[in-house]
């Protein structure tokens, strides 16, 4: 079959040649071969079959325990000149690095199996699709692979007899971290990482193509690929709106994206399109199209629960893959934030150790996930699989901020907007090898994954609005504000479907709001949310706007544009000084419906 176009069987052919597999085996995405390849991996001990009638069709993975989350320091953008990647990324020239990879991966797949995959980012005929060919050595990225993309046949008849695909070169080698690389070759659409099989190192369809190489691409090509995900948001008359959404890491995209409202809200009905990454270009109308280029979920399990995200819940129930989760005597998995079992006898940890419940440590690891086919979503949109995309109205940039940043606003225009995305920090999370909780800059939620300078980037967005007839709105959001208890305020989950359709009337133009130097905020009262248990204080928390502390954020805030010298927008920094006169300006009315919320250490300016 594959080996039909040219170009991928000739570069297939000088990769063996590099890599000295044992074996090569194409994969045609067949159900019949992924029953093979799950047979084989279950031999081989890769994945461990789950209890067949609690989850069926699922398996269990352990990743070396020092290949659990990804690796930023080991991830590099290797543009052949160094302001091509920007000073957010790391950088070293196309010449050096390979023959770096060369050297540390010749004959590294002898004794091995290098499974071909050919996979489609994006549906099926649609204009926003493209290609791509990882070949590996691991059975679990295999296996991955078809439950993330479409894989195999469809994409090579997408292919056709074109050369234009892009090459994903991954081994685990020895797994061994000093030696992990993920680099990438955006002029040569290239990705080559070895030593790792993490996800977001390993399955290349993911984040090192559908984010770094497309990022490359679409600036090139007027498009955007961002970490978002995409939903529609039906109302009680059955209007959709649909709106797109980035957050960092573990910050919120899956359970915003399959929201289940509370029967307060009964009238509202959330449609999934998507939970990690969209593809959008400006339609011939002048609307903002999206599509999310992948096709299954790669969830982060510990907090997934029937209470915060139901609709996960019914997605995983069965045909999926649990990578680092505890598990049962009876085959069954479980992790932080499900109900703990009542007798803890014969439960191991995410390693495969014995472990009591009552020594309170971590049973699953905090970035332990699962895989599952988005097919399998109680909420799935039928408009998932578009070839067109769908339309999109909003825009939210959201973080995990415990101080400063409130519940909700709007930006006062796209630009402004742009200010919101290029301006985004939030705490660092378990997604990345790392400490967590500490507060860092990510614009747009893709400091990890824009392929480029971001400077370059943020003109990319201000341009591309100059093509929008009606842009979309955009909002920030955080539902992570605490209270002196280290509490959170914002009872989340569900419940921010009260911001979801304040957002939606915003859009509609139905909603009032309060203008205020940072954007327009809502009050408690647009909110709908008298019956939620939340104080005044909490209010001011989740609503106000300390002044002092923001102006001191959006100096810190440009002073992180300065890293960008002459290529920063000018526009960007202007907005910077716009909102620093504006939260200076005497004679304003009081910010927001409370109170300054008060202490805290400002750093991202929103
Ligand atoms: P990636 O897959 O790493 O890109 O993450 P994500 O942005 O999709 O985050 P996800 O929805 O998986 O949530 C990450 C963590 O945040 C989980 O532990 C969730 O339970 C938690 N979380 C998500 N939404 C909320 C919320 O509204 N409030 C609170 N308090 N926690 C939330
Ligand atoms: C993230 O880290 O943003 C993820 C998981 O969605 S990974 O596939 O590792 O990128
Ligand atoms: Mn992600």
């Amino acid at each position: 079959m594959a080996k039909g176009n040219t170009a991928v069987s000739q570069w297939v052919g000088e990769v063996a040649g590099h890599f000295k597999p044992d074996r090569v085996v194409w994969l045609n995405g067949s159900d019949e071969e992924y029953r093979q390849l799950l047979a084989e991996a279950v031999r081989s001990g890769h994945l461990l079959p789950l209890n067949p009638e609690k989850h069926p069709g699922s398996y269990l993975h352990r990743s070396h325990p020092k290949d659990v989350a990804r690796t930023e320091q080991c991830t590099f953008i290797c543009t052949p000149s160094h302001g091509d990647a920007g000073p957010t990324n790391n950088w070293m020239a196309p010449d050096e690095a390979y023959a770096m990879l060369n050297r540390l991966s010749g004959g590294i797949m002898r004794g091995r199996t290098m499974y071909v995959v050919p996979y489609l980012m994006g549906p099926k005929g649609s204009p926003f699709s493209k290609v791509g060919v990882e070949v590996t050595d691991s059975l679990y990225v295999a296996i991955n692979m078809r439950l993330m993309t479409r894989m195999g046949e469809v994409a090579l008849e997408h292919l056709g007899g074109s050369g234009d695909f892009v090459k994903g070169l991954h081994s685990l080698g020895t797994l061994d971290p000093e030696k992990r690389y993920i680099c990438h070759f955006p002029q040569d659409k290239t990705i080559y990482s070895i030593n790792s099989g993490y996800g977001g190192n390993a399955l290349l369809g993911k984040k090192c193509f559908a984010l770094r190489i497309a990022s490359w691409q679409g600036r090139k090509e007027g498009w955007l690929a961002e970490h978002m995900f995409l939903m529609g948001v039906e109302d009680p008359k059955g209007k959709i709106t649909y709106i797109a959404g980035a957050l960092p890491s573990a910050c919120g995209k899956t359970n915003l994206a399959m929201l289940q409202p509370p029967v307060k809200f009964g009238g509202y009905r959330i449609w999934c399109l998507g939970d990690d990454i969209a593809w959008l270009r400006v339609g011939p109308d002048g609307q903002l199209w999206a599509v999310n280029p992948e096709a299954g979920f790669f969830g982060v399990a510990p907090g997934t629960s029937v209470k915060t995200n139901p609709n996960m819940m019914k997605t995983i129930a069965q045909n999926s893959l649990f990578t680092n989760v505890a598990l049962g005597p009876d085959g069954t998995v479980w992790w932080e934030g499900l109900d703990p079992p009542e007798n803890t006898r014969g439960y191991v940890d995410w390693q495969g150790e014995p472990w009591d419940l009552a020594s309170g440590e971590k049973r699953a690891h905090p970035n332990s996930r699962f895989t599952a086919p988005m097919s399998q979503c109680p909420i799935l949109s039928p408009r998932w699989d578009d070839p067109q995309g769908v339309p999109i109205s909003a825009i939210l940039f959201g973080c995990r901020r415990s101080v400063l940043v409130p519940l909700v606003y709007e930006s006062l225009s796209w630009e402004h907007g742009v200010y919101l995305g290029a301006a985004l920090s939030s705490e660092t999370t378990a997604a990345a090898v790392g400490t967590t909780g500490i507060v860092r800059r990510d614009p747009m939620a893709m400091l990890p994954f824009c392929g480029y300078n971001m400077a370059d980037y943020f003109q990319h967005w201000l341009d591309l609005g100059k093509r929008l007839a009606k842009p979309p709105k955009i909002f920030r959001v955080n539902w992570f504000r605490v209270d002196a208890n280290g509490r959170f305020v914002w009872p989340g989950f569900g419940e921010n479907i009260r911001v979801i359709k304040w957002i939606v009337d915003r859009v509609n133009g139905q909603a009032p709001a309060v203008k205020t130097p940072i954007g327009w905020l809502p009050s408690p009262r647009e909110l709908q949310a008298d019956d939620l248990d939340i104080s005044k204080e909490g209010w001011e928390t989740l609503l106000g706007v300390d002044k002092p502390a923001w102006v001191e954020a959006a100096q810190r805030q440009a002073e992180f544009f300065e890293r960008f010298g002459d290529r920063m927008p000018a526009k960007l920094l202007a907005e910077g000084r716009d909102l620093i006169a504006r939260l200076k300006e005497e004679s304003h009315p009081r910010g927001a419906p409370g109170q300054p919320s008060g202490a805290g250490t400002p750093s991202g300016a929103g």
